[in-house]
This record gives structure tokens, C-alpha cells and sequence, in this order.
């Protein structure tokens, strides 16, 4: 008896310390996603920006990556957790888990692919039905600007596009944004995953769990 109400008081001392933790004492963690067609860049880009130092883990039987890194988010410490296609963009069986919990997403298209934009809402629909958290922070990405020549999609159609999203989802504390990327000379690829983290952060003080 006595020992059940002091584990009790130690809990409750716990949980006291957490609230009066200020965002930098705390610790996050933000499992997110990359979405959208097989080749469009998202290992590149996930590779790009994790630099050396972290750890993949292959689950086989979902067919996606999973990697862990520590970076820093406006001067707080975040333990990212980026969840990746493993080449098998099509995985009915496994997207419940990929989806799941996600607190942000990078929509990747190909601005050289056509067919790579259009799709981009087929991918937010599948994350919108098996998140499970509803509409959350989205960064699009037209990734392999360095092969400007080979344009097919114009930024003023991506621009459109996110206004359209922006419009749809005006009712929900969410930040939608675009930015052009080039896995293959780095440009802008700190900037897309530090925008998204910056956007989940806002989407956390907007729910009130900051
Ligand atoms: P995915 O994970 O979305 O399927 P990958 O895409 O990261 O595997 O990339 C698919 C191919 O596109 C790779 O070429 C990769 O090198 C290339 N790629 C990715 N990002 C860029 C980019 O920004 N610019 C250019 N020019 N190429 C890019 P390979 O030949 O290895 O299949
Ligand atoms: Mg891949």
C-alpha cells in the first residue's frame, strides 16, 4: 500500500518536472514521411540531408526505411525519424504504419515528370486516410532543378496548386509550402526539412502540445 502511493507521488513529481520544461529542455520527436513516385529523388534527398552519422533501418517486410537523426530545429533539439519508400511506392498492405502518426510530410515531385506532379494528390489523400492525426504540415517539393531544361512543370502551377491546398485546408492550423530542390547539388534540401520542422512546431503550439 505504502509502496503503491509513493510510486503514485513519484509519477505525479514526474510529470510536474515535464510541464515546467521549457521547449528547449524538452524532447522531440517528429516521425515524418516522404511522399510520391518512385525516382522522384526522396532517398536522394533523404541521403542529402542526413549527411554521414546516422542510422537506416530496412524493414523488409513493410518495404520502407526508417532513419533516426538528431538535428536541431530553431535552436531546439529534435530526433527526426524519416520514413522512406524503399523502392515499392505501391505497398497497399504496409501504409498504415508508414502513415501513421506522422506529424509533417515531404511531397516530392519531379519537375521533369509531369505525371510525378499530377499524382502528388493521390499521395495526400493516402496520407490524409491513414495518418490518423488529420491534415498536417506539408512542404511540396520539385526536386532535380538542376535539370531546368528538362522542365515539364511550371512553378506557377505548383504555385496554384498550393494555394488550392491552401484554401482547402484554411480551417486547420497548417502550414503548406513549395520549394524547387536539386538532391544532386544540394540546393535548398536543409531548407526543405528545416522549413517542416519549423511547420511542425507551429502545428504543435497550435494544438497546444509545445
Ligand atoms: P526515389 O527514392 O524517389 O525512388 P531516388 O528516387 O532518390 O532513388 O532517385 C532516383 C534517380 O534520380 C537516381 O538516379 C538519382 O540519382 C536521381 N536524382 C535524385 N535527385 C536528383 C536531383 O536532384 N537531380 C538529378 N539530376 N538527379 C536526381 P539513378 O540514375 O541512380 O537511378
Ligand atoms: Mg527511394
Amino acid at each position: 500500500m505504502f509502496l503503491f502511493k509513493k510510486r503514485k507521488e513519484e509519477k505525479k513529481k514526474q510529470e510536474q518536472t515535464k510541464q515546467k520544461q521549457t521547449p528547449e529542455e524538452k524532447e522531440y520527436l517528429f516521425k515524418i514521411s516522404l511522399l510520391g513516385d518512385g525516382a522522384v529523388g526522396k532517398t536522394s534527398l533523404r541521403r542529402r540531408y542526413m549527411g554521414q552519422g546516422f542510422t537506416t533501418q530496412h524493414l523488409m517486410t513493410i518495404g520502407a526505411d526508417f532513419a533516426i537523426l538528431e538535428k536541431e530545429v530553431d535552436g531546439i533539439k529534435v530526433t527526426w525519424q524519416i520514413w522512406d519508400l524503399a523502392g515499392q511506392e505501391s505497398f497497399k498492405n504496409v501504409r498504415n504504419m508508414y502513415y501513421r502518426g506522422c506529424f509533417g510530410a515531404l511531397l516530392v515531385f519531379d519537375i521533369t515528370n509531369k505525371q510525378s506532379f499530377l499524382n502528388l494528390d493521390n499521395w495526400l489523400k493516402e496520407l490524409l486516410k491513414h495518418n490518423g492525426r488529420g491534415p498536417i504540415p506539408l512542404i511540396i517539393l520539385g526536386n532535380k532543378v538542376d535539370l531546368e531544361e528538362q522542365r515539364q512543370v511550371s512553378q506557377e502551377e505548383v504555385n496554384q496548386y498550393v494555394e488550392n491546398l491552401k484554401k482547402r485546408f484554411s480551417k486547420e492550423s497548417i502550414e503548406i509550402k513549395y520549394l524547387e530542390t536539386s538532391a544532386k547539388t544540394g540546393l535548398n534540401v536543409e531548407e526543405a526539412f528545416e522549413t517542416l520542422g519549423s511547420a511542425i512546431f507551429s502545428y504543435l503550439k497550435a494544438k497546444g502540445r509545445f
